[in-house]
């Protein structure tokens, strides 16, 4: 069955088999443009996310479950009786990017149609807002120029603010690729830490935190100096050039803390590269200046030509499977459908009279920050949450959490009860999963794929889009709702788009909208626009945008001082993102044991200089506080960050460590254009966390280690992994290891402990096979995690208590490579013994990096030895 990878903005298409045992595989789709038969590591690993462990299967009203009649009886009648109360604004739903288009059209149709207000936002305003705004004012649309293949025909690819090798690997694989074959091809990497991106990089320039509008305008003055302005093109299709320049000028870019000579050298590369792409992710969207941070990359475009044409343009990518899907059905509070302005009353009046609607909301609703401020305090009476887990992944993720308990009603749509949102939930409704459900997803190509269902529908799970529907007609709207089928509900979506095309909007797929059912479920992937005239391609350059004068905008950008700058209290500034093989806060992704080893449980990284300066050494545990909130993160010593500046990644949750929900720290600073939080940029202090024992442990049965001062898990394959740190050392280990582990009280393990050092270790057997063991000391334990976690239901042996294999038995380390699940000593090792130069002779030797290619990053880095391994040893 072929379909569409539910991670990130890639897009990559995905083809659905069983394999000879029956389970199911994913494997790269061929014929697919996105990734033309590539999948990354968490793509391939899809089969092994499908079980129905964590599966939340029946509705659950106030934690009991129920039938979905009465739930959905529930979920109308106190929204309905809060309208009536209170009006229209006082209900609210916070959606997500990773919606289907379809659930999302019948979600903002509810809401802004029927309801009669826009308080509907999504996650996508954590994520693109910035984007949206920045191209909003210089383009008059929400429009993303090219295409994936501008970066393999580009001479110059500049990423800033993405670490596209994690993040988008599949399309960064095509650009290593592309790099490979045409070795004048260059890329300039622009971010204040060195990632396995930067490593592709022929030019990192490591910038102090958000000083990226200083950098552009910088090279904007620097193009104008050296004549590399396009004159004819500002001439006859910009506006705003002068005073762009003006202000650019009086902006210099000293205030990113950038070498003159690396400045210079990134300015005059820049200026004599015609074909040159900006490719831009959340270093630049997530910033109290995130908006000014796109448009001072779209007005060195702007004032260059350098866009809409092959190998060259801005690209803005986009991070969840429909981020692209939801921003054009007007998910985003301030949006109509359709890219249609919800401040223009002609637009209004359009959409209003094509859905036969009631009312329509006239002002923007709520965005997201505003929003769960309006739940804690009282004004929003009843919330819905679809396909997103705020409680972890909002800033000042606690009070997020309070006010999503103190709300007087919340419904959430999960497909697990398993998560820190869910658990808040007066109404829980089990929502159908990638596999089991159908609709559309757009991409950061604007490339429109289908998601396809190959799993039967599991419990009593239903399809987002038809709980909403189902929900609509409830409220009294039952001609509108009356969807049967996605198809249906695209249809009446790609009509409405071809109104938004009279009106001279961008997205117009109104070509789309008399697909049959049959043509729908065969729909191939497409590019938008898709009308009578035109399908896919490029836009502006013809030079023609979608500004009321048709002429794209320039602005006059200056810098402005840092919305939040360290003092002595909080001396660091904490940065925050994303790790290889783990998607936000785990829901999937933590089901698969592969993905699981690459790195195990939250970590910070740390220079080594404040490393010694706080008494800390790698693999300690630090205690991180801000204003906000406190975390306990697991050390990492390294100098891939700058002096003063740590970085830890955003996905651990209550369900998965004690203390690692990173968002409880990062204070709701927005951006006064996009409303989108800065989460890269937070003042906080770090200290040792003081621990009278460490332990590493494993079991069979999952883990309850509630009163620890640090923990955190992680499946293997055979069970579980835990770390574990105390205040006070147990005076038994054995009843400790038993109460945690979830082991009768008759289970008597093989012990070895040396009271002077205080070690303990020890060993549970069940029916002759090993059930659980743990290993504690005052230090980090430092034992073969790899080596171990294989080990769990291997027959009786006293030497697992030595924690490492035996002489004969080599230890592979943390996982790299998670196809072939091969570890960083085995390829250390292959490298010394023989003699391995490159990324393809370890594949050669090894197999490691020659599946999904996403770890290739990382081997060329241990080629080079230039950086540590990755992953806690
Ligand atoms: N493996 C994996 N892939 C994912 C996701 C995932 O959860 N896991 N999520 C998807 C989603 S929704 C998104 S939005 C994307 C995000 O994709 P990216 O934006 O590439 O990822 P991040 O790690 O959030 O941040 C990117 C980089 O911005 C840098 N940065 C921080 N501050 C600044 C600054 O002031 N200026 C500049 N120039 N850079 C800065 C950070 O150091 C970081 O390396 O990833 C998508 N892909
Ligand atoms: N500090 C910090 N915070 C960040 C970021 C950062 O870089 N730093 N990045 C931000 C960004 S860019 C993003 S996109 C957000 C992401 O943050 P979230 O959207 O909160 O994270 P997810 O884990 O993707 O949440 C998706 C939820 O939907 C559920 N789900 C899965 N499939 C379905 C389905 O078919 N239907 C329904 N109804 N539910 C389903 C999952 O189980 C999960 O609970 O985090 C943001 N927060
Ligand atoms: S790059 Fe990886 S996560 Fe992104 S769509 Fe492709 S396979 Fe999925
Ligand atoms: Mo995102």
């Amino acid at each position: 069955m072929r379909t569409t990878c539910p991670y990130c903005g890639v897009g990559c298409g995905v083809i659905a088999a069983r394999d000879d045992a029956g389970r199911w595989t994913a494997k790269g789709d061929p014929d697919h443009p996105a990734n033309l038969g590539r999948l990354c590591s968490k793509g391939s690993a899809l089969g092994e996310t499908l079980g129905l462990d964590d599966r939340l299967l029946a509705p659950r009203v106030n934690g009991q479950e129920t039938g979905w009649d009465s739930a959905l009886s529930l979920v109308a009648q106190r929204f309905t009786d809060a309208i009536a109360a209170h009006g229209p604004d006082s209900v609210a739903f916070y959606v997500s990017g990773q919606l289907l288009t379809e659930d999302y059209y019948v979600a903002n149709k509810l809401m802004k149609g029927f309801i009669g207000s826009a308080n509907i936002d999504t996650n996508s305003r954590l994520c693109m807002a910035s984007s949206v705004a920045g191209h909003k004012r210089a383009f008059g649309s929400d429009t993303v120029p090219g295409l994936y293949t501008d970066l393999e025909e580009a001479d110059l690819v500049v990423l800033t603010g993405s670490n596209l090798a994690w993040c988008h690997p599949v399309l960064f694989q095509r650009l290593a690729a592309a790099k490979a074959a045409r070795p004048g091809l260059r890329v300039v990497t622009i971010d204040p830490r060195r990632t396995a991106t930067t490593e592709l990089g022929d030019l990192h320039l490591a910038l102090k935190p958000g000083s990226d509008v200083a950098l552009f305008n910088g090279l904007l003055a620097h193009l104008h100096e050296v004549g590399a302005i396009d004159a004819g093109f500002v001439g006859a299709h910009v506006s705003g050039f002068d005073a762009a320049l003006d202000a650019a000028r009086n902006d210099p870019p000293a205030t990113t803390g950038l070498s003159e000579a690396d400045l210079a050298a990134f300015y005059a590369l820049w200026a004599r590269t015609e074909k040159v792409v900006t490719v831009y992710s959340q270093g630049v969207n997530q910033s109290s200046s995130g908006s000014d941070k796109v448009n001072a990359i779209l007005n060195c475009h702007l004032a260059t030509g350098r866009i809409g044409k092959p190998g060259m343009g801005p690209f803005s990518v986009t991070g969840q499977p429909n981020a692209m899907g939801g921003r054009e059905v007007g998910g985003l509070a301030n949006m109509l459908a359709c890219h249609l302005d919800i401040e223009n009353a002609e637009h209004r009046a359009a959409v209003r009279d094509f859905w036969d609607a009631p009312t329509i909301a006239t002002q923007p609703g709520l965005k997201a920050v505003d929003m769960f401020r309006a739940v804690a305090d009282g004004r929003i009476k009843a919330l819905w949450i679809i396909h997103t887990n705020p409680a972890v992944s909002m800033p000042e993720a606690d009070a997020v959490r309070d006010a999503i308990a103190g709300c007087d009603f919340v419904v959430v749509s999960d497909i697990t009860a398993r998560n820190d949102t869910a658990r808040l939930a007066d109404v829980l409704l089990p929502a159908s999963a990638w596999g089991e459900k159908d609709g559309t997803v757009t991409n950061s190509e604007r490339c429109i794929s289908r998601q396809r269902a190959f799993l039967p529908a599991r419990g009593q799970a239903r399809p987002d889009w038809a709980i909403l529907a189902e929900i609509g007609r409830r409220m009294g709207f039952v001609r509108a709702f009356d969807y049967e089928t996605p198809a249906e509900i695209f249809r009446e979506y790609a009509a409405l788009s071809g109104i938004a095309g009279k009106l001279g909007r961008d997205f117009d797929i109104s070509a789309l909208s008399d697909l049959s059912d049959a043509e729908y479920e065969a729909l191939s992937p497409v590019r938008w626009p898709v009308t009578a005239a035109r399908t896919g391609g490029r836009f502006f350059g013809d030079g023609r945008f979608f500004t009321p004068d048709g002429r794209a905008r320039m602005l006059p950008l200056r810098s402005r001082a840092p919305a939040q700058v360290p003092d002595a209290e909080h001396p660091f500034v904490l940065n925050t993102g994303r790790v290889r093989d783990h998607w936000h806060t785990m829901t999937r992704t933590a089901l698969s044991p592969r993905l699981s080893a690459h790195l195990a449980e939250p970590f910070l990284e740390l220079h080594p200089e404040d490393a010694l300066a706080l008494g800390l050494k790698s693999a300690e545990l630090a205690e991180v506080t801000t204003t906000r909130g406190r975390a306990v993160l697991r050390v990492m010593v390294t100098d891939r960050v700058r002096k003063g500046e740590v970085f830890a990644p955003m996905h651990w949750t209550g369900e998965t460590a004690s203390h690692g929900r990173i968002d409880a720290l990062v204070p709701a600073i927005t951006d006064p254009v996009s409303g989108q939080p800065e989460s890269k940029a937070a003042p906080c202090a770090i200290a040792p966390l003081p621990v009278a024992a460490y332990a590493f442990a494993l079991s069979r049965a999952e883990p309850r280690p509630d009163e620890a001062a640090y923990w955190a898990k992680a499946r293997t394959a055979d069970g579980w992994r835990l770390e574990l740190a105390l205040s006070e050392t147990p005076d038994d280990w054995a009843s400790y290891a038993r109460a945690v582990l979830g082991l009768s009280d008759e289970a008597a393990p093989l012990m070895v402990t040396d009271a002077r050092r205080g070690l303990a270790r020890l060993a549970f057997f069940e029916a002759g096979r090993l059930q659980a063991a743990l290993f504690a000391g005052p230090q980090p334990v430092a034992l073969s995690r790899s080596y171990l976690a294989g080990q769990l239901a291997a027959e009786i042996d006293a030497a697992i208590l030595s924690g490492v294999p035996g002489a004969d038995r080599p230890d592979p380390g943390a996982t790299i490579c998670a196809c072939f699940d091969i570890g960083v000593n085995t390829i250390r090792t292959a490298i010394a013994d023989q003699r391995l130069t490159s990324v393809e002779a370890i594949g050669a030797a090894l197999r490691a990096g020659t599946n999904c290619g996403s770890c290739r990053p990382e081997l060329a880095a241990l080629l080079a030895e230039t950086a540590k391994p990755m992953a806690a040893e």
